[in-house]
């Protein structure tokens, strides 16, 4: 059973813990506040989709990812503006942490042309270059090399960004892992891959189908890659491990690679009951106590950081923005029939070469 108490649980390069004082990174109350504020968003804007996808207003797939938001909110966190993002299909949080609005994902989620891809790409398939938020890809694995070619991107214009690339732990079985993360290290690399390990691929228990089950030695194999592997339950301890992984990459020109150890609340995807059949209910309700915002919004009350009054009322403003962005998806137009064939390649040909070039 993947219970907390048989995972590995981080050893992220966060500065040791004071007796009962918790580590707050040197955050100010506002950044503190603010990362509670993202991971309440991600929260109840999925809860809002489940909603929405049971009444027939969402279509496609849905994979959620209720549980894991320390992740997406440690790690993006850490971002400068001109940094990238990339992400697998259960993207939504990552999504919204970079700053995607929420009624453009939402939008998108309902398949409507005011979506964040115009509503042609729907749930998997987020997408937004003003915020260099670069995908939402379905297919397990297949923007990794993405990744390392955005990192190449940096090098060779001489940019000190980082690209900070999200995908889950089946996919390090994926032949594309090892090259990706090969070429980033030979050719040093601006590039944090982060596995958000959450024991399992569809049904699948990560110790049935890897090799190595310890995701995070896998890096050893690179040479040149730090690693690390961190509670991804703790937004602050994610946050610490992406922060060092961010300055090996700006500085040191490095890649590394971080294993979050994280757990997915509900199934695989709407299609899938919260527990299934491969996964005993105490597993799922023994990871539920370890609920990353209640234990920010407990960290921050206890140091008198915020009182249970504000943490209400930040959860009713997050409450009506999402409300409204359903309302907002609703009220907007399908994408016109006549567009089904554009965005899927580019009209825009390098270097003066034409369209009728590319068939030569
Ligand atoms: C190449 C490929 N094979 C199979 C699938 C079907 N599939 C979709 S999600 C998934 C499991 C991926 O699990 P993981 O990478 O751990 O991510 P998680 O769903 O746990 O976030 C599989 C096998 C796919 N999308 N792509
Ligand atoms: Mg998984």
């Amino acid at each position: 059973m993947a219970t907390k108490e048989t995972r590995a649980h981080g050893n992220a390069p966060s500065k040791p813990e004071a007796a009962d004082q918790p580590d707050l990174l040197g955050l100010e109350p506002g950044e503190l506040r603010e990362l509670l504020r993202l991971m309440i968003l991600a929260r109840r804007f999925e809860e809002k989709t489940a909603e929405s996808y049971q009444l027939g207003k969402i279509g496609g797939f849905l994979h959620l990812y209720v549980g894991q938001e320390a992740v997406a909110a440690g790690a993006i966190s850490a971002l400068r503006e001109d940094d990238y993002v990339i992400s697998a299909y259960r993207e939504h949080a990552q999504a919204l942490v970079r700053g995607v609005p929420a009624r453009a994902v939402m939008a998108e989620l309902y398949g409507r042309a005011t979506g964040c891809s115009k509503g042609m790409g729907g749930s998997m398939h987020l997408f937004d270059r003003s915020v260099n938020f670069l995908g939402g890809h379905a297919i397990v694995g297949s923007h990794l090399p993405i990744a390392a070619g955005v990192g190449y991107a940096i090098r060779y214009r001489g940019g000190d960004q980082v690209c900070l690339c999200f995908f889950g732990d089946a996919a390090v079985n994926i032949g594309a892992f090892h090259e990706a993360l090969n070429m980033a290290a030979k050719w040093e690399l601006p590039v944090v891959w982060i596995i958000e390990n959450n024991a399992y691929g569809m049904g699948t228990e990560i110790s049935r189908s890897a090799a190595i089950t310890e995701l995070v030695d896998r890096a050893c194999a690179y040479e040149g890659t730090a690693s690390a592997q961190v509670d991804g339950m703790d937004v602050l301890k994610v946050r610490a491990a992406i922060d060092e992984a961010v300055r090996i990459a700006r500085e040191e020109k490095r890649p590394s690679l971080i294993e979050a150890i994280t757990y997915r609340f509900m199934g695989h995807s709407m299609a899938d009951p919260s527990h299934g059949t491969y996964r005993a209910r105490e597993e799922v309700e023994g990871w539920r106590e370890d609920d990353p915002i209640l234990s920010l919004s407990d960290t921050l009350i206890e140091a008198g950081l915020m009182t249970s009054e504000e943490y209400e009322e930040m959860d009713r403003a997050v409450i009506e923005e999402v409300e409204e962005s359903a309302e907002f998806a609703e009220a907007s137009p399908r994408p016109d029939e006549s567009h089904i064939y554009d965005l899927a390649y580019s009209d825009e040909y390098p270097h003066g070469l034409d369209r009728r070039d590319s068939w030569r």
